[in-house]
């Protein structure tokens, strides 16, 4: 689509092809090996008079959160829609998040000129996405290898397409009817938005080509219609007259209504798209240009941001200090181009910004405001990442770090209590994707295995213990002597420890030695090897004697006595429990509900109208942390979800044994 955009509109001389890895927009090596794009490139192209910047994102899944910074700065969303698959699971999520956004929807149906490819099933199908008005805009003339042009039914012309330009014919006699019926529906949805043309509508009903337009503008601008083209890309079929339309009906970015921000002491502010006012611009991608090195994207809002000014980070509220900018760059693809000034509604790029990460804002000194219009959506999958080599772990952090700075979905940890690094990401594509870049840019290779589960250890009853530690024959003695109360602590309040001696009969000098005993103790865990929470303990007695008492001794003495207490006071596991929220075409809901039940899953409900509905559940992550790969195989590679922690909860018995044997198992082997 964009390399046909561009090659049509005379902005770039050659149309590459992706199966070929020579087009503007996908450039990576990894998209080019893939054949498909991993992240959102820029293509700006000049059209009747207009310059449009065109954000190419990547359809799959994985790379959504690119999608999401993509329309954070656009004004229109353009979805392509496959002519043979038709509507899919990310075509529904892609329309919400467009919605959401408040953008102009334009819907492109592609590839008709494929075997197997389908027009009014797919038109269909996306006016049934939601429930705002969707009217087609062109319609197709032949089909798959008879495909030879549209008729554009806002003109109510016909045209075929030479290499690039349009040219005008008769709209075919078989399709009179199809078009009439159409035409109809177009204008009938054009008049909707604007009470003169409703009325000059019912009147007469019919509009002028300019009402027609000036009513499709309206509703585009406020999101109550969208329009679907369609065409070829490959073969240039429709681009020319689609661009048309782009350039005539979209909104400018200064016609983009208020956005949300916060000013300097965080208080919430509506931001207008301005010339007039002070530079601020957001930023929405960052790249590790192997030349020019850190390059942040950004989309100016308000004012203009030219070489030499200088900008501040408005998003650190005043933790960064002002930064010249020596270079702005236009960017076409993996080209830059200097330019002295990018103006509002504009997007550029300045290289070597510190401390600028995807999503702050950057502004003029005199206009701290911050954008906050990014919400990246949440990592799904983790995995334990290690290296194939020993001692490449600092390499692989400090790799994956500079990754991360490009890539805001992909997280990483190190979790000391499983003493593995996990990295989180957005599936298992994008997890692929991150180890080739380790090895490609960074040399290190990696290798990823399913993350332990973050359990935790904790009792249901109460109980009491001794524990004394004494050696008194030979040499330098050892006496410790304590009394440990335990009970249980409302969920999540983790620890409390109180003293309760009375009468010095544990020295207070020991008291330290006491609680650190406790704490080391509850780090490792008693039953199975996992973290204790939700305790408290009272230290209520004990003895010392004044020559071989230690603060080892108390140490050790508390250990045991806390084992000993912990045991006897109903021991429990406890894992963390997911919400989930499945997205999937209606008749796949009973496999996927099936299969959350038998993974201990409770589901809450389903919601959502037409193809595509959400299951709403609550399942352990020791179930699901392979959700992701599970799904697909369910869906075809139709389903998508999200899942985020809520809360710890007991482990029901049989899978506390299993736990707490594997546990044992461990420490013995
Ligand atoms: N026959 C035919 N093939 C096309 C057409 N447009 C694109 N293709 C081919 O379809 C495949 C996918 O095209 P892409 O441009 O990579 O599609 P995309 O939507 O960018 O895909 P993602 O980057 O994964 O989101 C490539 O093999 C293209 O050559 C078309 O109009 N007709
Ligand atoms: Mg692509």
């Amino acid at each position: 689509m964009i390399e046909s955009s561009l090659f049509v509109s005379g902005n770039i001389s050659r149309q590459g092809k992706v199966d070929e890895g020579n087009t503007v927009s996908d450039y990576d090596p990894n998209e080019i090996k893939r054949k498909f794009s991993i992240n959102t490139s820029i293509a700006p192209l000049s059209w009747k008079g207009k310059k449009i910047n065109i954000l190419d994102t990547p359809g799959f899944a994985d790379f959504f959160g690119e999608v999401e910074t993509a329309m954070s700065v656009a004004e229109t969303g353009v979805i392509v829609v496959d002519a043979l698959h038709g509507v899919q699971v990310q075509t529904n999520r892609v329309n919400n998040l467009a919605q959401e956004k408040k953008l102009s929807r334009l819907f492109f149906i592609n590839r008709l000129d494929k075997e197997h490819a389908k027009f009014a099933e797919v038109l269909s199908d996306i006016q049934e996405l939601d429930s705002t008005t969707t009217v087609a805009a062109f319609l197709p003339i032949g089909i798959e290898s008879t495909f030879a042009g549209i008729v554009d039914l806002i003109s109510l012309k016909a045209y075929e397409y030479s290499e690039k330009e349009a040219k005008e014919i008769d709209i075919p006699e078989d399709l009179k009817n199809e078009v009439g019926e159409n035409r109809e529906k177009l204008i009938e949805a054009a008049a909707e938005n604007d009470d003169a043309l409703l009325e000059k509508y019912f009147d007469s009903g019919s509009l002028e080509e300019a009402e027609i337009i000036k009513g499709l503008k309206a509703g585009l601008r406020t999101s109550n219609l969208s329009l679907v083209f369609c065409g070829s890309a490959s073969k240039n079929i429709g681009i020319a007259t689609y661009l048309d339309y782009v350039a005539e009906l979209t909104p400018s970015p200064l016609e983009r209504e208020e956005v949300e921000g916060r000013d300097a002491d965080d208080k919430e502010v509506k931001i207008k798209v301005s010339p007039e006012a002070p530079f601020s611009a957001l930023v929405f991608k960052i790249v590790a240009d192997p030349y020019v090195g850190k390059l942040s994207y950004f989309k100016v809002f308000t004012g203009s941001l030219s070489k030499d000014q200088s900008v501040i980070n408005a998003s650190a509220k005043g933790k960064h200090s002002k930064q010249k900018i020596a270079h702005i760059f236009e960017i076409k693809g993996k080209e830059q181009n200097e330019v002295k000034e990018i103006v509002t509604g504009d997007i550029g790029a300045a290289p070597k910004l510190e401390d600028v990460n995807t999503g702050d804002t950057i502004t003029a000194e005199s206009n701290p405001v911050s954008i906050d219009i990014i919400k990246l959506p949440e990592s799904v999958l983790s995995f334990a990442i290690a290296p194939k080599s020993k001692g490449d772990e600092e390499k692989i952090s400090a790799s994956l770090h500079k990754i991360a700075v490009e890539d805001q979905t992909l997280k990483f940890r190190r979790d000391v209590q499983t003493k593995e690094t996990v990295i989180s990401g957005m599936g298992d594509m994008h997890l692929e994707i991150v180890i080739d870049k380790l090895k490609q840019r960074f040399g290190v290779e990696a290798n990823l295995s399913a993350p332990k589960i973050p359990y935790r250890e904790t009792i249901k009853g109460s109980s009491s213990a001794q524990g004394k530690y004494k050696k008194q024959t030979g040499g330098r003695g050892q006496y410790g002597d304590v009394w440990l109360r335990l009970e249980t602590l409302e969920r999540g309040k983790t620890y409390e420890f109180l003293n309760e001696i009375k009468g010095g009969s544990v020295p207070s000098s020991y008291i330290p030695a006491v609680k650190k005993g406790i704490s080391e103790t509850m780090d490792k865990g008693v039953i199975a090897g996992y973290p204790i929470v939700d305790v408290k303990v009272a230290l209520y007695d004990g003895s010392f004697h004044p020559v071989d008492s230690s603060e080892m001794a108390f140490k050790i003495a508390a250990s045991m006595a806390f084992k000993k207490a912990f045991e006897e006071a109903s021991p429990s596991l406890l894992e963390p429990i997911m919400n989930v929220e499945v997205h999937v075409p209606e008749k796949y809901i009973g496999d996927v509900i099936g299969n959350l039940s038998s993974k201990r899953g409770r589901v809450q409900g389903t919601d959502g109208t037409g193809k595509y509905q959400t299951v709403r559940a609550q399942v352990p992550l020791g179930e699901i942390s392979k959700y992701a790969v599970e799904l697909q195989s369910i869906t075809h590679g139709e389903g998508d979800f999200t899942m985020s922690f809520t809360r710890y909860e007991e482990v029901p018995p049989d899978v506390s044994q299993r736990i707490t044997a594997q546990a044992k198992q461990k420490e013995e082997g």
